[in-house]
């Protein structure tokens, strides 16, 4: 059986990408300034026309994206194509403040999401008689739908489990014999604790690899589920604003490859915006090469990372990016959702019962991420008693999992209890590392 799910383009030489890319660079760039206005606006700003990008260094030339640049054209303001006769699908993920970030797609851009995810789980070494129990969620968020896509182009079998329920999901890898895992890393963790409780030794089970992402993780985490659940366990490296997962993958080196030919990945120093060499640490920029329906052009992701373009033993010659450990906003992220604070903020302040103190304080329960928000209640809320203290929690609870759309513990405390600070206020406590 093959080796590269595409080995044309995942062992092309330098000089052909780089052709490649250029072409592609300078088709999205013309169609970008034709077809967004956003775009449009802002190279005119510059004074810079799509024929002026004559190689691929013209690009630094051009301004940078950043996530509020979704929010302002919340939901369709960049979509080049038209919305919605030629798109397909809609994903989105938490953005800033109240409202998502959207990605759309076209046909075209679900085929090539498709082919990025095929050759990411076919580098983990997922074949079409692999079992894939895909424990990522199943909505909005791009990681379940992604995931799926690709392993549909190879032709295994999935169980499209979804995330949450582990007693089931360990029920169905017992009985249906999964071979392949996918899931954020924390929640592969809690699978295998899981097991553990109800007797089940994974390592005996037909499991074998196991493709997670969409959180940082350390090398200690992938070998530590490696080794309770006998398995492979590998990586895949994406964000909703650049199609999902489908980014990077890992190979057999466990190196982190970069669908070149799809996205241009730059290192910049996040405090000037200047350019990085390779083997420089710094912001990842990336720019879509093919994307129809929304193509990013210099997205700041706020991801720390290094690129590396060294030769790998897997034989790929596609860059190579670093894991990404830290990222440079207060972005969190709690059992695979993206929180920020100022969404907690947003809830906070929009109640009317309590004051705009609060504390967010992360932890960990076993492996997975528990968050607590305490706020200070206003007093006369605090002194009518233990019902209306119960009842505001209740009230915040649902509108924290509206809002933010995952589950926390809000603990209403009495005013002058929660620290003041002396400078920078600290509003989000992570206990968890
Ligand atoms: O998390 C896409 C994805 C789904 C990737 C499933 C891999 C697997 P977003 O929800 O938009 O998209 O979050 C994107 O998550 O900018 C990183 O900060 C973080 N992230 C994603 N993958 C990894 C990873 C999906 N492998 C944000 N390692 C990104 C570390 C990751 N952080």
């Amino acid at each position: 059986m093959k080796e590269y799910w595409n080995e044309k383009f995942e062992c092309m030489s330098l000089r052909e990408m780089e052709e490649f890319q250029l072409q592609c660079l300078q088709k999205t760039i013309d169609r970008v300034y034709r077809q967004v206005p956003f775009y449009q606006k802002k190279f005119d700003e510059i004074g810079i026309k799509p024929e002026d990008i004559k190689s691929l260094k013209d690009l630094e030339r051009l301004p940078f994206t950043v996530k509020t640049d979704l929010r302002d054209n919340y939901p369709f303001g960049l979509c080049a194509v038209s919305m919605p006769d030629k798109v397909v699908r809609i994903h989105a993920s938490s953005g800033t403040t109240g409202k998502p970030i959207t990605g759309p797609y076209t046909a075209g851009d679900m085929e090539q999401w498709a082919e990025c995810m095929a050759r990411t789980l076919w580098a983990a070494g997922v074949r079409p008689n692999d079992i894939a129990q895909n424990a990522l969620g199943m909505g909005l968020f791009t990681g379940g739908l992604g995931f799926l896509q690709g392993a549909d182009k190879i032709g295994c079998a999935v169980i499209p489990s979804g995330a949450g329920r582990t007693e089931r999901q360990v029920m169905l890898m017992k009985d249906f014999g999964t071979t392949v895992l996918f899931g954020t890393p924390s929640y592969a963790l809690t699978i295998s604790e899981k097991a553990k409780e109800l007797g089940v030794d994974a390592r005996s089970l037909p499991l074998r690899i196991g493709v997670f992402g969409a959180e940082p993780w350390s090398d200690e985490i992938r070998k530590e589920i490696e080794e309770r659940m006998g398995i492979k366990a590998h990586e895949a490296y994406g964000l909703t604003e650049l199609m999902g997962p489908g980014v990077a993958f890992s190979c057999s080196a466990y190196n982190l490859h970069i669908n070149e030919d799809h996205i241009l990945p730059e290192i910049i120093d996040p405090n000037t915006g200047e350019v990085q060499p390779l083997g420089t640490q710094g912001e990842l920029i990336l720019t879509s090469l093919q994307r129809e329906a929304m193509p990013m052009i210099r997205y700041r992701t706020k991801d720390i990372t290094i690129l590396h373009r060294e030769k790998c033993a897997c034989g790929r010659t596609l860059v190579t990016m670093d894991r990404v450990m830290r990222r440079t906003d207060d972005m969190k992220i709690v059992n695979g959702v993206n929180v920020f604070p100022s969404q907690i903020e947003s809830v906070i302040m929009e109640s009317k019962k309590t004051e705009p103190l609060y504390q967010i304080i992360l932890k960990k329960k076993g492996y997975l991420d528990t968050m607590v928000v305490k706020v200070e209640a206003k007093d006369e809320i605090y002194k009518a008693g233990e019902e209306k203290i119960k009842e505001t929690e209740k009230m915040l609870v649902n509108r924290i999992r509206d809002v933010v759309g995952i589950g926390a513990q809000v603990i209403v405390v009495p005013q002058n209890s929660l620290p003041r600070s002396e400078g920078k206020a600290k509003r989000l406590i992570d206990e968890r590392s």
